[in-house]
């Protein structure tokens, strides 16, 4: 069964802010659907059972330049 984990992003600035972060959290493991939103600073994923965990996807969006949090 997927999950749906919506995480909070800092730092999003502009549209291709949203796209490095959507870049980073589709290459993780499982993960089915990214939708990140500038105005919210937030991105919700769907996410397959056995896929990525959270602390890979606040790494990834961090490596990539950003905040992240568990919301
Ligand atoms: Mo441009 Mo958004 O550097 O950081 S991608 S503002």
């Amino acid at each position: 069964m997927d999950q749906e984990i919506t995480l909070k992003v800092g730092g999003m600035t502009c549209q291709n802010c949203v796209r490095h972060v959507s870049t980073a959290l589709r290459k993780l493991e499982g993960v089915r659907e990214v939708e990140v939103r500038l105005a919210e600073g937030d991105a919700r994923v769907t996410l397959a059972a056995g896929g990525a965990t959270l602390g890979e996807m606040l790494a990834a969006v961090q490596d990539a330049g950003y905040e992240a949090q568990a919301v």
